[in-house]
Parts: C-alpha cells; structure tokens; sequence
C-alpha cells in the first residue's frame, strides 16, 4: 500500500511540506485543474507538478481526475475527437510517471452533497447529505455547495436536455466504448484507470448512474477483462449505499483496486448521512474490515484519507482540510500495520 494525499496544486492553501510532514506519507493526488474538459494537458504542465512533489519528498503517481467529456458520456459522434485527447492525456501521465488514473462517468454533476459544514456537538463540522432536501432543488437552476459550476445556466439546461432518454444501458454501452478505446494507451503507458464510483450511488434527477453497486462492477469487468480497467474504492460513495457490502466487495475486486479512497460516514436514516472523522466506532463504515478485507486479498494500490472534518478552528477546502486528513492518515496506517503485522507481512 502507497499512502498518497490529495493536492489541489499551486493553489491549494496546504503546502506540500506540511503534507510531507504526515509521517509515512508517500505521495500527492493531484492534476491539471485549469485546462478545459477534452483538451490535452501539456506534458510540461504534468513535469512541473512532478517536479514540485518531487522536490517536496513526495510522489506523484496518481491523477484526481482527468475527467471525461460529456459527449463520450452522451456517446456523440464527436467524442472519438474527445477519446483522441483523453488518450494522449494517458500517454503524458504516462510520461510523468503516473501509474493510476481517477476518474468517473456520472452525467454532469460530480460527487453531491447538501451540507459543507454540517455542525457536530464538538465544534466540528463535515458535509451532510439530505435526500429530500436535494429533491427539492430544480436541477436546471442548480447552485449546488461544493459543486463546480463550470457550466452557465444556459448550458446546464442544455447539457440535461441532451440527457433526456439516455438509459443505464445506454450510458454503460457508452463507458464500455470509453474504454475499449482507451486501453491501448493504458497497455503503450502502462497506467491504470480507476473509475470512481457514483456519490451517491443512485440516479440523480433523472440521470442515470451505472456505478453504484457489487452487479455494476461484475458487469464493467465482464465487458473489459483488460487489467488497466480498474476501480477507485470508495468507502464514502458506496457506503452511502446500505445495499453495499463494502468488506465484501474490498475482498472480492482487491485485486483490480488501484485506488482506495477510505473515509467515514454516520446513516440519518434510508439515505441521509453526515461524514465523520475515519474511526470505525465514529460511523456505519467498518474500516477495520475493509483494510482487513483489503490486505487478506493482496491489494497492492494506492490509499488516501478522504474526507475529513474541518477540526481545530481550520476553514479548509469542505471535505479536504488538513488536520483531519492527517489523523486519518495516521489511523490508516495503523489500520494496515496491525492487521499486516497479524499477518506475519
Ligand atoms: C470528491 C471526490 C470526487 C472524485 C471524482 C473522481 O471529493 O471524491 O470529486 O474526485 O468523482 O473523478
């Protein structure tokens, strides 16, 4: 296991030597975040965020996220154009020494969320989710916390216009070709692509989400037996799904894990819940059994803390502050040690 934690770049208000100074830390998570999605990122661009973690101490062997293009989500006839750059994208990280690729097919919006800063009795405060309260949201006028609203008002109403009729076939047909398309550039840079599961893992205002649960993954490895098509595991987005056996599922794809992406959650009933600290006792996400589930399976890939808390007085990014990412850390690594070390690893 490699624990890594993610950078947002030159920009982020965490510097890389505070990073370094979470003991045991191997490497950055980061990307290219101001080049528009579908256009190629300059190898040069990728060189000089290596060279940064680099001279910090610090790999760079994971990208968080090269997203993909909605026309290959639509499956449009100009998104062979788009799968063009997406290759030579690989080819680059490739070339920059990266092993694994995030990223994820959920139609238009990322991960979403009703709460950055959902207040704990202690003084902390996390982000929440609330089923009805999202509901409630018209998608066309949407304002979503912690979103990135890269898209005019106009465009979204657009871009969901040309959603209408997509099917959960559909749209997995269309990944399937995503992938097919790419694998040869994942074999030529040798990197993994790791696809990150849908937050939360249910459709979203009438779009459809394909990467939710146990059959999703059978399905995916089904139609791209290839070992570069691999899964980001992550606790929080799954968790969210009571259907999810999550130590289950750790054990049975520990082997096409490339990336763990292990953080907690607290149930508010069916579908709500807030995010915590890591601890196993803080939430419903028992991490103790997924690292075991993990390690007993050979699982050789990448980890980072998740979510934290914002704790002691830190304004961070929601969800990506500092201090509760490195407790997390710290917890993690206790996790693997103990259970390696009961191995006899
Ligand atoms: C949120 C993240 C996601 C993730 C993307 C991967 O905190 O886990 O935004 O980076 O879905 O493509």
């Amino acid at each position: 296991m490699k624990m890594t934690f993610r950078w947002y770049g030159e920009s982020d208000s965490i510097p890389l030597n505070y990073i370094k100074q979470i003991q045991g830390m191997d490497g950055v998570v980061t990307a290219v975040y101001d080049v528009p999605v579908g256009q190629v990122w300059d190898l040069d661009r990728l060189m000089r965020l290596k060279k940064l973690s680099n001279d910090a101490g610090l790999n760079m062997e994971v990208i968080e996220s090269v997203p993909v293009h909605e026309d290959i989500k639509l499956g449009l006839p100009t998104r062979d154009k788009y799968i063009e750059a997406y290759k030579q994208n690989i080819i680059n990280c490739g070339k920059a020494g990266v092993k694994c690729i995030c990223y994820n097919f959920m139609p238009v919006f990322d991960w979403l969320r009703t709460d950055l800063a959902f207040k704990h009795p202690d003084g902390a405060n996390s982000l929440a989710y609330a089923h009805d309260t999202l509901m409630k949201l018209d998608p066309k006028n949407l304002h979503l916390p912690g979103w990135d609203e890269s898209y005019t008002t106009d465009e979204l109403n657009k871009l969901l216009d040309s959603y209408k009729g997509m099917t959960h076939e559909k749209l997995f047909e269309n990944l399937v070709y995503f992938l097919n398309a790419i694998m040869p550039a994942c074999d030529e840079a040798d990197v993994d692509m790791a696809i990150h599961p849908d937050d939360p893992p249910w459709d979203m205002f009438n779009l459809p989400r394909i990467i939710c649960k146990e059959s999703d993954y059978d399905k995916l490895f089904e139609a791209v037996p290839n070992k570069h098509n691999g899964i980001t595991f992550c606790t929080g987005s799954l968790g969210a799904g009571r259907f999810n056996d999550l130590p289950k599922m750790a054990a049975k794809y520990a082997s096409r894990i490339y990336f763990a992406h292990l953080r907690q959650l607290k149930y508010e009933g069916e579908t709500d819940f807030y995010e915590n600290g890591h601890l196993t006792e803080r939430g419903n996400i028992d991490m103790y059994a997924i690292v075991k589930a993990l390690v007993d399976n050979g699982f050789d890939g990448f980890v980072r803390p998740d979510h934290g808390r914002n704790i002691w007085g830190e304004s961070g990014k929601p969800g990506y502050g500092l201090f509760d990412r490195a407790l997390g850390a710290t917890y993690l690594f206790g996790l693997f040690e103990a259970v390696e070390k009961a191995k006899g690893l």
